[in-house]
């Protein structure tokens, strides 16, 4: 069986249900399921779960749970092929039989080794049939941080560059500069908060003394861990993102030794170290990317500056690409775009533009 017009119409409903708790369920990734039946040969959907709050319970159960004895014979829309391993709960593939369900949608296949197909085996080999792959890429995109450190191993990573009007990111002299407006600032605040770590260089740290934290309304817990990158420890616990390690997370890649003084110091603010080789003053950044995962985070947003923008993208690291482009002109001694919506390279496919107030948002992909 295909999937229908109406199928998809719930599947996109389902992968927007599951963006509510994006970033907010742990290692898992968040997923949801909506349970569909016909009432009076009219379909209606009689139960929703999203993946709960630091990844338990699954969506499945709680959905089904809402659902009652209505699920019996009912479609289920999964964003996410629902699991078949063993943990505190029945594997959701089980649960979903169970419930009687008579149909499963599915929009993404689960890469986890304990699931893989083995999901949609458990629900076909109980007779209910399923349906894979439907709106595969738009699921894919929202668990592309799940789905990289699965498939590689190592963090997603989200660039975000916000460029002037005459292709510059800041000025030479340090100072945070406007390029961009109001819209496109909330939308930064909103992709934080969808992240797991952001990211910044040690010299964007100290020229423009961010904070670096959500600060969206409603949003404000969900501010992720900030990570600077700091070769030789420079940052001064005087910086606002030391100044502010006990409210949100404050790590600190670096090459230092363990017994540089500045350590102490730093580690006296409540940050943390990621341990780093360097070459050239440069950190490893493929390296740091597995450390990250290692410690059970997926997505990284990179904001700045411009040398570790170019070093992303040298090493090929960059999953996404963001590109706000401003109507400000930068005057003076400017830093050079390391890359404009005019100079995309090769390896990315544009997946969305529009206007945020006055700036331009352009978004690409990894093909
Ligand atoms: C589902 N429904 O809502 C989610 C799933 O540590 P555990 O036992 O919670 O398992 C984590 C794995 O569960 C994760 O790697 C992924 O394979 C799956 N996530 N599966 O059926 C859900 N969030
Ligand atoms: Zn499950």
């Amino acid at each position: 069986m295909t999937a229908s017009a109406l199928d998809r119409r719930y599947m996109a409903a389902a992968i927007r249900l599951a963006r509510w708790h994006e970033g907010r369920t742990g290692s898992n990734p968040s997923v949801a399921t909506l349970i569909v039946r016909q009432i009076d040969g009219v379909p209606v959907i009689v139960g929703r779960g999203v993946t709960a709050l630091g990844g338990r319970p699954h969506a499945e159960p709680q959905a089904l749970a809402e659902a009652g004895e209505l699920a019996r014979g009912a479609t289920a829309y999964v964003t996410l092929e629902p699991c078949a391993h063993h943990g505190r709960t029945p594997p959701c593939a089980e649960t979903l039989v169970s419930a009687g369900v008579a149909r499963v949608v599915a929009a993404a296949t689960d890469p986890d080794e304990r699931v893989s197909g083995r999901g949609y085996e458990i629900l076909r080999a109980s007779g209910v049939e399923v349906v894979e792959g439907v709106l595969s890429r738009e699921a894919e995109r929202d668990l592309a941080g799940y789905l990289k450190r699965r498939t590689s191993n190592r963090a997603h990573v989200t660039l975000k560059l916000a460029v002037s009007a005459n292709e510059k990111i800041g000025r030479r002299d340090g100072g945070q500069v406007a390029i961009t407006g109001e819209v496109s600032r909330s939308q930064v605040h909103a992709l934080r908060a969808q992240s797991d770590v952001i990211l910044v260089g040690v010299g964007t740290a100290i020229n423009d003394d961010p904070d670096l934290t959500c600060r969206l309304p409603g949003l404000k817990h969900r501010s992720p861990v900030r990570l600077v990158l700091d070769t030789h420890l420079r940052l001064p616990v005087s910086a606002r993102l030391a100044a502010t390690a006990r409210d949100v997370p404050l790590w600190i890649a670096t090459a230092a030794d363990a017994d540089d003084p500045r350590r102490a110091e730093l580690a006296a603010t409540g940050a943390e170290f990621l341990a780093c080789e360097a070459l050239d003053d440069r950190l490893a950044l493929p390296e740091l990317l597995e450390d990250i995962t290692a410690r059970g985070l997926s997505t990284v947003f990179v904001e700045g500056g411009a040398e570790v923008a170019q070093a992303f993208l040298d090493e090929d690291l960059v999953d996404r690409l963001i590109i706000l482009t401003g109507e400000e002109v930068i005057e003076g001694d400017a830093v050079n775009a390391p890359v404009t919506r005019q100079t995309v390279p090769e390896p990315f496919r544009p997946v969305a533009s529009m206007r945020y107030g006055s700036d331009q948002m352009d978004e690409y992909e990894r093909a």
